[in-house]
């Protein structure tokens, strides 16, 4: 069977490498087919290792509180290059400071995301949100998902930019 394959990395001018990292290891360990741009990553090269991998979803992470910049036009840069097809994620701490989730969800979602994670959401919740969305889940991940959406509402809810330094 086809392996799914994602493109992950940290957009714009954000070092913060230990989370995308992490997310490497989960996605890779769980049988996905990763192409990690790492951190300080452009708009374009996301677009162009989607096209060249043939991806099936792109997974942003910002975490340094300028996100919602550097995200700007890049869903119409994907439909340009042809990847209308390719899902859009996007987690971390992608706005400055507290705001309320769904205020945050619903501008993201305007800019063409097709999921939005809050501070904290652990790489399983992004893989079971993935597979959900592609239709590959088998029931017994049905069956453990749905402690997964519980607490990624939790998250969402909570959303505050994360209080620790
Ligand atoms: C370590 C750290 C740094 C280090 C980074 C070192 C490195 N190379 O990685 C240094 C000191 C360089 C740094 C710098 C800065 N930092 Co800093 N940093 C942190 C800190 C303490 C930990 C980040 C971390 O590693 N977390 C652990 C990993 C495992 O978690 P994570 O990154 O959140 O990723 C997980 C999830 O979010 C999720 N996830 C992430 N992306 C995605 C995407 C998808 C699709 C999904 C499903 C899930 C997902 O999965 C990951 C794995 O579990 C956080 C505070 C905190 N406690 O989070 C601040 C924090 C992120 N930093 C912050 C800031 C402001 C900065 C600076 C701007 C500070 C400054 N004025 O210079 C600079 C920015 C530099 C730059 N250009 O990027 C703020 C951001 C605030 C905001 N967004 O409003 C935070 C939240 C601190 C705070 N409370 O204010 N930082």
């Amino acid at each position: 069977m086809r392996k799914i394959k994602i493109v992950i990395g940290v957009i714009g001018a954000d070092v913060h490498a230990v989370g995308n990292r992490i997310l490497e290891h989960a996605f890779t360990s769980a049988g996905f087919d990763v192409t990690n741009l790492g951190v300080m990553v452009s708009q374009e090269e996301f677009i162009a290792a989607a096209v060249e991998t043939d991806a099936d979803a792109i997974l942003v992470s910002s975490l340094y509180g300028h996100g919602e910049l550097d995200v700007r036009g890049l869903k119409d840069k994907c439909d340009e290059a042809g990847l209308e097809g390719v899902l859009l994620y996007i987690g971390g701490n992608i706005v400055v400071g507290k705001q309320p989730f769904v205020e945050v969800e619903k501008r993201f979602k305007k800019m063409g995301f097709d999921r939005v994670f809050g501070p904290g959401t652990s790489p399983e919740a992004g893989i079971y949100f993935l597979k959900k969305d592609l239709g590959t889940l088998t029931e017994a991940e049905r069956e453990a998902g749905r402690e997964i959406e519980q607490s990624n509402e939790h998250v969402e809810a909570d959303y505050a930019g994360s209080s620790t330094d």
